[in-house]
C-alpha cells in the first residue's frame, strides 16, 4: 500500500526501535525518567524556550495551551480552518470553557488586521478574548507557512494588548524546512508552542508543548489531570530523540515529493489544483470535475493500493512522508491519472 493519508502513518525507524529497546526509564510522574527529561530539555532549547512538556498527542498539547492562557467564558480567535477549532473534538469548550472566533482565511494565515478586528474587549454583550491561536504549517490549507513578519507582527501586538498567542506548529518543522530559519526564530514571538514528534518527524507517538517555566509546570498538571502522566514513557521519548536529531533533514525531500504530486495532479483532467501553493509536504486538491466524488476516487485508489482520504465534499488530501518515496509518488500518480480517466472515458457519450 501506498498510504498517502497523512504523515502520521509512517512507521517507526530501525535506529528509533533501537533506541527504544535501550532506552534507560523510570516513573516520568515522580519526574524521575531521564530519557523524558533530556527530551523535554531539547525540546526546550530547539524552540527556544525555558521549558517542555512530552504530551501523548498534538491535541493534548494543543488543550493544554488553550487552558493554560485563557479562563472560562473566553473566545478563542483561530483561523476558520484551524485544527483546534475542526478537529480537536471541541476540546477548547470541553476542557477550557471557551468558545472559538473563527476567521476566514484564503490560505490559513491571519494577518493582524483580521485578528485586530476580531478582538473584542470586557463589555456586558460579549466574551472577552482570551487568546489568539495560529497554526503553522496550517494543515487543511495545504500545508501553508507563515511569513516571519505576520507572526512577529501578531504576537507583538497581541502581547501589546495582554493578550497570548498559542502557536500550533505539529509540523513547525516543515515550516522552518520550507522558510530556511530555525524552529526557534519561528516560535520565539509566541507564548507557547505545541509540534509533533509524530507526524513528519516519524516518531511513533508523542509531542512537545513549550513555553515559559511557570506555564510548563502549570500544564504538567493539566496533563496529569486529562490522564496523560505515563510512567515509563522513556521509551517513546527515545523515539523522539532520535526523530529530533534525524528527521528535519528528510524534510527537504517529502517536500519535493509534494510539489511533484501537486504539479502531477495539476495535469489530470479534471483535478483543480493550485501547484504553485504547494511548499510543504501536504497537497489539496479538488476532483470535482472528474466526475467522481472525492469518497469514490478514494475508493478506486485503495483498490490499486494507493491510500488518499477525502477532507470534505469532492476536496482531497494527500501528504507526502519518509515511508513513500519519489517513486511510490510517481505509481500514486499514475494511479490517480487511471482512476479519473476511465471514470472520464466511461461518462463520454457514445458516437
Ligand atoms: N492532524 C491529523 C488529523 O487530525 C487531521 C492529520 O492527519 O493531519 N494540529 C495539527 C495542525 C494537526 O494536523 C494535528 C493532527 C494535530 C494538531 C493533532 O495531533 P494528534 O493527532 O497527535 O492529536
Amino acid at each position: 500500500m501506498i498510504d498517502l493519508r497523512s504523515d502520521t502513518v509512517t512507521k517507526p525507524t530501525p535506529e528509533m526501535r533501537r533506541a527504544m529497546l535501550e532506552a534507560e526509564v523510570g516513573d516520568d510522574v515522580y519526574g524521575e525518567d531521564p530519557t523524558v527529561n533530556l527530551l523535554e530539555e531539547r525540546a526546550a532549547a530547539i524552540a527556544g524556550k525555558e521549558a517542555a512538556l512530552f504530551v501523548p498527542t498534538g491535541t493534548m498539547g494543543n488543550t493544554i495551551a488553550i487552558k493554560l492562557h485563557t479562563r472560562h467564558g473566553e473566545e478563542v480567535i483561530c483561523d476558520a480552518r484551524a485544527h483546534v477549532f475542526n478537529y480537536e473534538l471541541s476540546m477548547m469548550a470541553w476542557f477550557a470553557g471557551c468558545v472559538a472566533r473563527p476567521i476566514q482565511t484564503s490560505d490559513g494565515i491571519l494577518h493582524w488586521e483580521q485578528v485586530a478586528d476580531a478582538i473584542r474587549p470586557p463589555d456586558p454583550h460579549w466574551a472577552p478574548t482570551g487568546l489568539i491561536e495560529i497554526e503553522n504549517t496550517h494543515n487543511i490549507a495545504g500545508g501553508t507557512v507563515y511569513p516571519l513578519e505576520d507572526i512577529r507582527e501578531i504576537c507583538d501586538q497581541a502581547h501589546a494588548l495582554g493578550l497570548k498567542v498559542h502557536m500550533d506548529g505539529a509540523r513547525i518543522f516543515n515550516a522552518a524546512e520550507a522558510c530556511g530559519k530555525t524552529v526557534r526564530e519561528i516560535a520565539a514571538p509566541a507564548d507557547t508552542v505545541m509540534f509533533c514528534l509524530s507526524k513528519a518527524l516519524g516518531a511513533p507517538v508523542g509531542s512537545m508543548l513549550a513555553g515559559a517555566r511557570e506555564a510548563i509546570d502549570r500544564a504538567r498538571l493539566y496533563r496529569k489531570r486529562l490522564g496523560g502522566g505515563m510512567r515509563q514513557a522513556g521509551v517513546l521519548a527515545a523515539a523522539g530523540l532520535v526523530a529530533l536529531a534525524q528527521s528535519p533533514r528528510h524534510l527537504g525531500e517529502d517536500h519535493r515529493n509534494a510539489r511533484l504530486m501537486a504539479r502531477g495532479l495539476a495535469g489530470i483532467p479534471g483535478i483543480q489544483i493550485d501547484a504553485a501553493k504547494v511548499r510543504t509536504n501536504i497537497v489539496i486538491f479538488d476532483v470535482s470535475g472528474t466526475g467522481l466524488t472525492g469518497d469514490e476516487v478514494s475508493a478506486r485508489l485503495k483498490e490499486r493500493g494507493v491510500l488518499i482520504n477525502r477532507v470534505k465534499g469532492n476536496v482531497m488530501r494527500l501528504v507526502t512522508h519518509y515511508d513513500v518515496d519519489r517513486e511510490g509518488c510517481e505509481l500514486a500518480l499514475a494511479a490517480i491519472a487511471e482512476v479519473t480517466a476511465r471514470a472520464q472515458a466511461s461518462a463520454a457519450p457514445v458516437a
